[in-house]
C-alpha cells in the first residue's frame, strides 16, 4: 500500500518517539523540560495501537483493495453487495423521498423528475436537505455502517467527527456543479496537507451515470493539494463521471477535485451525504444537543464521538487525546 498520502507511523517515530534521558538535546540530565510538551510514550503507544486498529479493521473486511484506491486515485466506490441490503438502500432512500415530500409538499416524481427539474441550488437541479441524522433510525445505521466507517477511519482517525448528514434529490436539467475539493470549505486553506482533514462518503441511492447527472471526479488530483483554479474548474475535459449503481457508496479523500454534470435522463437521482472531518474542525451542523439518550442506548461509544455527544480528544491529558494530536489513525 502506498506510503505516500497516509504516511504510516513509522514514517513519524523519529519525531514522536518519547526520548530516553540520553537523548535530551544537551546530553545533560540536569536540565529540566516542563513535561506537558515532550514525546510521551504512553501517547505513542495509543497512537501505534489506533493504526493497527484501523489497518486490523480494513483487512478483516477486505477492505485493502478500496483503502489502495483511496490512496492513488483519491476516491473509491464501494460496490452495493460490499455495503447493504438492497431493501436497506431502497427504505434509505424511500425515507429521503418521504422527507422531502414533508419539507417541500410537493410529491417527488421518482419516474420523470418532474417534480425536481426546476430545482435551483448551489449544485445544479438540486434539493438539499441538511439535517437528517435524528429524522429515522435509519440514518444512524447507515452512518454506522461498518465498511464505510473502516474507511472514513483510514482517511480521518478514530477521532474524526461528523461535519454533516444530508440529502440530494436532483431532477433533469439545470446546471453543473463546477469541480471543486472540500478541504477548504470546512478544513484547511491551500496548500493542503497530504492526509485528509476532510472525507466525503456518499450513498449513490439511485444509479450513477453521466446521463443520471453523476458525481465527476479527477483521479489522483488529491495529490496536488490545492483546489483547481477558476479556468480548471470548469475545464469539462477534466469531468469524469463515476458510475456506480444504486446501492454503492463513493469515497473520496478531502483534496480530490470533484464537481457533477447536469442530469439528461428522466428521473431522479438520490443520494445520502455523510461528511467528516477531523476532530479539532467545527462541524456546520450542531449535532449533540439533538441526540437524545434513546438515540444514544441504541448506538456505540463511536456514535457518540461521531456526533460530538462525547469529545474525548479535547481532553488534553489522556494518552487518547494526545495521540490523537501526533497519530493520524487516532
Ligand atoms: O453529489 C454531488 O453532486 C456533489 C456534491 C458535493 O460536492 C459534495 O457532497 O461535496
Ligand atoms: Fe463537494
Amino acid at each position: 500500500m502506498s506510503k505516500k498520502i497516509n504516511p504510516t507511523i513509522a514514517d513519524w517515530n523519529l519525531a514522536r518517539k518519547a526520548p530516553s534521558k540520553s537523548e535530551f538535546s544537551d546530553g545533560s540530565q540536569s536540565v529540566r523540560f516542563a513535561p506537558t510538551f515532550l514525546a510521551d510514550s504512553d501517547a505513542v503507544a495509543a497512537a501505534e495501537a489506533a493504526e493497527r486498529r484501523t489497518m486490523d479493521e480494513i483487512n478483516v473486511l477486505g477492505l485493502k483493495r478500496y483503502a489502495e484506491e483511496l490512496d492513488e486515485h483519491g476516491f473509491t466506490v464501494l460496490p452495493p453487495e460490499e455495503v447493504a441490503s438492497v431493501e436497506f438502500s431502497e427504505a434509505l432512500r424511500d425515507c429521503i423521498l418521504e422527507i422531502s415530500q414533508g419539507r417541500s409538499g410537493r410529491s417527488p416524481d421518482l419516474q420523470t423528475g418532474a417534480s425536481h427539474s426546476n430545482h435551483e441550488s448551489p449544485f445544479g437541479a438540486v434539493e438539499w436537505m441538511p439535517t437528517l441524522l435524528v429524522e429515522d433510525p435509519l440514518f444512524e445505521k447507515a452512518l454506522m455502517n461498518r465498511k464505510v466507517i473502516a474507511l472514513i477511519t483510514y482517511l480521518l482517525g478514530e477521532s474524526c467527527i461528523l461535519n454533516h448528514l444530508s440529502s440530494m434529490v436532483k431532477g433533469p436539467g439545470g446546471e453543473y456543479l463546477p469541480l471543486h475539493t472540500d478541504q477548504n470549505q470546512t478544513g484547511c486553506v491551500a496548500p493542503f496537507p497530504p492526509y485528509a482533514s476532510v472525507a466525503n462518503a456518499t450513498w449513490a441511492l439511485t444509479d450513477y451515470s453521466e446521463e443520471n447527472g453523476a458525481l465527476c471526479v479527477v483521479p489522483g488530483s488529491h495529490r496536488w493539494c490545492r483546489p483547481p483554479s477558476a479556468a480548471e474548474a470548469t475545464d469539462l475535459s477534466r469531468f469524469q463521471p463515476v458510475e456506480a449503481p444504486a446501492g454503492s457508496v463513493i469515497i473520496w479523500h478531502g483534496n480530490t477535485w470533484h464537481g457533477a454534470v447536469p442530469r439528461r435522463a428522466p428521473g431522479l437521482r438520490v443520494s445520502l451525504v455523510e461528511y467528516f472531518q477531523r476532530w479539532y474542525h467545527p462541524p456546520i451542523e450542531e449535532l449533540a444537543p439533538h441526540i437524545t439518550d434513546e438515540i444514544l442506548q441504541r448506538n456505540s461509544d463511536r456514535f457518540a464521538v461521531l456526533t460530538g455527544v462525547r469529545k474525548p480528544m479535547h481532553d488534553i491529558d489522556t494518552p487518547e487525546a494526545k495521540a490523537a494530536r501526533i497519530g493520524l489513525f487516532a
